[in-house]
């Protein structure tokens, strides 16, 4: 899943696609370079970041879609607005990813079944600009809790009449999570897997992997994170994770390359040898 932000300040891309025009671009490049999907945004859930209002975020997220979708790409609509998904169902998306998993606004859910569409529901605690109050996984665990969480977004989400076999689970790196919660989340994905849907994972230039490269406190930026992300990426493949959500799509089909070369406990089948090859 190639990440189209149409913001002018998104953490990791603020202002570089915030045109029709620019983001059109961009996302037609990540197809390019070997997404599958495009997943369309115009809030920036960056920590502390405030809220556009609905009619700026369709005038952001409407065009581009009705554009790529056009073109045949299969789109996400990364918003947590049931008016603004129900424009990008209209205007050819198929997938809402809502980071709030409906809590932010339960009427989406009601749109996403009318829809038929495919539904992301992410782990989230809080809008941007609170969520670092909300970091805190005691007693159980950050694992147990973003389990337990999940499925209950699941559970409402089904109640709500969206197919339970459309749904799949995230565990929102970086929203409302210290670095460490989002190591242990990713060390800890076979127990999500036990929700028993399909999952996906956003890591790409997260501030977690800036930390984790820090030198001398400062940490690593956003355009310097890509290696540890496709080291992230290879390590991941083997364990079931379903959709990678990226902003490097080259570098992902890269990591995904090597894992699949060297086939069992990879993605797939081993790549074929030549005889001479040794
Ligand atoms: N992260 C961001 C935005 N949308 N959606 C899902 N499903 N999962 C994520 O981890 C996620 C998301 C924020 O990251 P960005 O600014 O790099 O897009």
């Amino acid at each position: 899943m190639g990440i189209v932000n149409v913001t002018p300040d998104s953490f990791s891309d603020g202002g570089r696609w915030d045109t029709t025009e620019t983001a059109v671009a961009h996302g037609r490049r990540l197809l390019e370079e070997g997404a599958d999907l495009l997943d369309i945004g115009g809030e920036s859930t960056r920590p502390g970041a405030t809220r556009p209002l609905v009619a700026e975020e369709l005038d952001r997220v409407v065009p581009v879609i009705e554009e790529l979708a056009g073109d045949g790409a299969l789109v996400s609509v990364d918003t947590m607005r049931a008016e603004v998904a129900q424009a990008a169902l209209a205007a050819g998306a198929r997938i809402v990813n809502d980071v709030s998993g409906g809590l932010a606004d339960p009427r989406i859910l009601d749109v996403v079944a009318a829809g038929d569409a495919t539904y992301v529901a992410m782990h989230w605690r809080a809008h941007a600009d609170r969520m670092r109050n909300f970091a805190d996984y005691s007693p159980d665990g950050v694992v147990a809790t973003v389990r337990r969480e999940l499925a209950e977004r699941l559970d409402s989400a089904v109640a709500a009449g969206v197919a339970l076999e459309r749904i799949v689970v995230d565990p929102g790196l970086g929203f409302a999570k210290q670095p460490h919660h989002n190591w242990e989340l990713l060390a800890g994905l076979d127990v999500l897997r036990g929700l028993g849907r399909p999952l996906l994972v956003g890591a790409s230039r997260k501030s977690f992997l800036g930390s984790l490269l820090a030198e001398d406190g400062a940490p690593r930026p956003v355009d310097g994170r890509e290696h540890a992300h496709a080291a992230l990426v290879a390590l991941l493949a083997g364990r079931g994770v379903d959709v990678l959500r990226v902003h490097d799509v080259r570098a992902t089909r890269d990591a995904l390359a090597v894992v699949r070369a060297l086939g069992p406990g990879g993605l797939g089948e081993p790549a074929p040898h030549g005889k001479d090859e040794g």
